[in-house]
Parts: structure tokens; sequence; C-alpha cells
């Protein structure tokens, strides 16, 4: 069944300022198909680009994130044709979204469904998450991301035992260990993200942009770098229309209302 904006492995709400992408593969669990990766990146390039939206929320529904890649498609082919296919560069769109993404999660987020919650900005977990990188029992390991993310979100010790026994962590376990913001209850998993987005949704545009930007920068850079890079974008932020109107409406004690200039 083709949905109403043409994908048939997704979901796509827009309600200015935020849109909800929902993967939907329910029978497999949203099983990450090559279709289904290439919906998301799609939608997902369409969202960064469209400017009535400032924030999206990513989820898989109120029973499961995703259990990772389509194994049924993965089990016969070779290392060249992995090679060839580029599924690393394929998440780019996803890694490099410039805008803020939260994840809702519920249920299993494993293996590549986990790296994507991996990828998302803020995660909100429901009681019934599980994350987990479960490849190990394939023969393989992580793929996008997974063995790089972890250990600079969770710390080594964590990684390596998700990487090497499989076993997933549940919800409040994540917590614990800074891999998710929040747990809640499972039925209001995706409201309370879609408050969190709509929450974001009212900063300034350019400000939030540069503040992830910023953030993820801490990952892959020293700290000089880092701090210079920051420098810069705070100094780009007093060429902006939003800036003005954010310490002006501060002064005049009122709300201020940002255009994303
Ligand atoms: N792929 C395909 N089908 C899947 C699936 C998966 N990952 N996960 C579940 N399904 C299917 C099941 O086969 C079953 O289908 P039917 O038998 O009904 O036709 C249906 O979904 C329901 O699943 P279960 O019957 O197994 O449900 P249970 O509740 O009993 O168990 C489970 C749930 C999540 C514990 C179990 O389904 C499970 O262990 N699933 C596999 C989890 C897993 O191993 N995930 C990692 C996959 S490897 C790459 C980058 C990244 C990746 C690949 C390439 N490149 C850069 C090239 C990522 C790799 C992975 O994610």
């Amino acid at each position: 069944m083709i949905g109403a904006m043409g994908y048939e492995h997704l979901l796509v709400d827009v309600e200015a300022p935020i849109a909800t992408v929902t993967l939907n593969r329910p029978r497999v669990l949203n099983a990450l198909s090559p279709d289904l990766i290439r919906e998301l990146t799609t939608a997902l390039s369409e969202l960064d680009a469209d400017d009535s939206v400032r924030a999206v929320v990513l989820t898989g529904g109120p029973k499961v994130f995703a259990a990772g890649a389509d194994i049924s498609d993965m089990a016969d082919r070779g290392a060249v044709d992995q090679l060839r296919r580029d599924q690393t560069g394929r998440w780019a769109p996803l890694a490099g979204f410039s805008k803020p993404l939260v994840a809702a999660v519920n249920g299993y987020a494993l293996g590549g469904g986990c790296e994507v919650v991996l990828m998302c900005d803020v995660v909100i977990a429901g009681e019934t998450a599980r994350l987990g990188q479960p490849e190990i029992n394939l023969g393989i390991i992580p793929g996008a991301g997974g063995t790089q993310r972890w250990p600079r979100t969770a710390g080594k010790y964590v990684a390596m035992e998700a990487m090497l026994t499989g076993q997933p962590i549940p919800a409040q376990r994540a917590y614990e260990l800074g891999l998710v913001n929040k747990v809640v209850p499972a039925e209001v998993t995706v409201e309370i993200a879609k408050r969190v987005a709509r929450q974001i949704a009212e900063k300034p545009p350019l400000a939030a942009r540069m503040a992830k930007e910023a953030v993820l920068k801490a990952f892959e850079s020293p700290l000089s770098e880092g701090l210079a890079s920051e420098r810069k974008s705070f100094y780009f932020l007093f060429a902006t229309e939003d800036q003005k109107e954010g310490m002006h409406a501060f002064l005049e004690k009122r709300k201020g209302v940002f255009k994303g200039r």
C-alpha cells in the first residue's frame, strides 16, 4: 500500500513546524530493507529542505522501533556486493540531517535500528524499549556506526558488552547509561517526543542548527578545533535577524518570533 506521500514503508506527517516520520513495516518489525532505507533518506532530504519544518520526530510506532537491517535481504550477499551498495553513504541524509531529530523508541531498536537511534539528537524511550547490537549472533559486526557511536555515547565497556554479547539493554538501564534522554510510558512516547520537538521548533532555527553542529563536532575533533569552530558559529549568529529578535524580545519582555534568517 502506498501512503499519502507516496511511500510504501513510511508514514510522513507534517504538522509544521514539526514533522513525524514513522517506519512502517510492522509485519517484519520494521526491518530496514534497502527500499525502506531509500524512502527514509529521501523523506529526510525533503524535510531538511522544507523551511516550514524545524524539528523531526523519528519513530517506529507503538510496538517496535526497528529490528535491524533486513536479514532476508543480506543473508546471501557477498562482500563486493555489500561494498558496491554503499549503505554507509546512503545514511548521509540521516547522519548529516541539519535539523534536530528526536527519536521516539518503543520496543526493539536492534542492529541498524539502534544505529539509526544513535544518529538522532534526543531520544525518548518508552518503557518497552530495548537497544542492542545483536550482529555478532549473525557473524557480522555493526556497519552503520554502532562500534563508533556507542563508545562515544556510553563509554568503552558498555559498548564492548553490547557488541560482544549481543544482549539488548532495557530502557531504564539505557537511561542510566546516558543512551536515552528520558523513559516514559510506551503509550505516550511519540506524544512526548513531539512535545520536545515542538519545544525545539520554537527556538531560532539557525541557532538550533549551529548548536547541533557544534555538539556533533565534539565527537570528531580535538578540543581546540571544536572550540574554534564553536566560536565561529557563535560570531556568525550575530549576523542573523533572529539574534537581534531574540535579544530585543528579551529586553522588551516579550516572546521572540523567529524566522530562520
Ligand atoms: N530482518 C528480517 N526479518 C526480521 C528481522 C530482521 N532484522 N527481525 C525480525 N524479522 C521478522 C521475523 O523473521 C518474523 O517474520 P515471520 O517469521 O513472521 O515471517 C517477524 O519479523 C517477527 O519476528 P519474530 O517472530 O522473530 O519476533 P519475536 O518477537 O519472537 O522476536 C526479535 C523479536 C527482534 C528478538 C527477533 O525478531 C530478532 O532477533 N530479530 C533479528 C534482530 C537482529 O539480529 N538484528 C540485527 C540485524 S543485522 C550495513 C550497515 C548496517 C547493517 C547492515 C549493513 N552496511 C553499511 C552495508 C545492519 C545490520 C543489522 O541490523
